[in-house]
């Protein structure tokens, strides 16, 4: 980016003579989105820790009940680089991502970050999910916080087999079968990317960074999975119910499977893989009937006929055989998005 220089008159303050430098990161302008609410005790912790390469701060505050919005405009006081957006409506952390991609899209920086407002994405580890983005060799890098060995220990259970959970569905449903961690929203964007994707459709709430992929994986974006530190107990108060967000994040993957089958598969491209899912998911249906048949007989008769046995077992066979087959196809689709 350019330096910008205020307009100067010998009449005005000395203020007015100062040249902001836009800080880049090995050439790349960076700009960092942060969704936030109610992280009056966190936000401060975040922008204080921001490294100096990061040319912008986005944080979006959702009607915020505590001092979230106040905190952020004393440390705008200090900081030029940082900007409040406040919704007028909580939508939800989703929207808040997309809020600060636009603001990034429509200022043109190079590169979009997200990073929590709550302190639980280590600065440290940022230089790293840029790589991959900064040598051209992914559109887009996620950080997994699961291939460390610290994941079992430090992440509470319930979260991480829930998250183990999502992640085998994000592989599905989206195409990139060599990413797990499919909640985690630390994550970098390129500017190709952000210009293609359409914020406005994004989801909006906690299942943003799957519904992403999904998107990503529709216009064919190569994506990174990059190994970052878990961080808990740092003072961070969680919003996710998971027994809530668990159903709400899988109805969401189904819908967004069977756009991406429609969209990649159908409309933009052809593959017959569909017709493999379109069987193995009517398969998986009889094989579901066929069962219940199978132990009515078992239970009320007393005798299982030959022929029901027979019919629940191929079905059986056959949805086991067009679904992997299904998924086979899609994997070697995909395998140009691996990075
Ligand atoms: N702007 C905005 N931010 C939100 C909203 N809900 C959550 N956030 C922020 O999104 C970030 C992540 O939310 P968390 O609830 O901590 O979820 P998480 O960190 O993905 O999950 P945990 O591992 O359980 O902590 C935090 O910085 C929140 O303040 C919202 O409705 N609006
Ligand atoms: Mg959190």
């Amino acid at each position: 980016m350019a330096e910008t220089k205020t307009k100067a008159h010998f009449f005005y303050p000395l203020e007015f003579y100062q040249v902001r430098r836009h800080s880049v990161y090995k050439g790349k302008s960076v700009c960092v989105a942060v969704p936030a609410y109610n992280e009056a005790t966190q936000i401060g912790k975040v922008i204080e820790t921001m490294p100096d390469y990061i040319d912008h701060i986005v944080v979006t505050d959702d009607v915020s009940t505590d001092k979230t919005a106040e905190i952020v405009k004393q440390y705008q006081q200090d900081d030029i680089r940082i900007t409040l957006i406040e919704h007028e409506v909580n939508q939800g952390v989703g929207a808040a991502i997309a809020s600060g991609y636009k603001y990034a899209k429509d200022r043109n920086y190079d590169i979009a970050v997200v990073m929590a407002g709550d302190g639980q994405m280590d600065p440290d580890d940022l230089p790293a999910l840029l790589e991959p983005i900064i040598e051209g060799r992914a559109d887009y890098s996620k950080g997994n916080r699961l291939i460390t060995g610290e994941a079992y220990r430090r992440i509470p259970k319930v979260r991480y087999f829930g998250n183990a959970f999502l992640s085998l569905f994000t592989k599905i449903a989206s195409g990139y079968w060599h990413i797990a961690d499919s909640q985690s929203g630390y994550t970098a964007i390129n500017k190709k990317a952000l210009h293609t994707i359409d914020w406005s459709k994004m989801y909006k709430q906690y299942g943003q960074p799957n519904d992403l992929l999904v998107r990503l994986n529709v216009c064919s974006f190569r994506v990174a999975d990059v190994p970052v530190r878990p961080v808990y107990n740092i003072g961070e108060k969680s919003g996710i119910k998971i027994s809530r967000v668990i159903f709400t994040i899988s109805w969401l993957l189904m819908k967004m499977f069977c756009w991406r089958m429609k969209e990649k598969y159908v409309i933009r491209d052809f593959h017959p893989l569909v017709f493999f899912y379109g069987f193995g998911g009517f398969f998986c249906m009889t094989t579901i009937l066929l069962f219940a048949r199978v132990f009515y007989f078992w239970i009320f008769i007393g005798h299982i006929p030959q022929i029901n046995a027979l019919a629940a077992f191929f079905s059986f066979t056959s949805a086991s055989l067009f679904t992997l087959f299904a998924m086979w196809f899609d994997m070697e689709a995909n395998k140009d998005l691996k990075v």
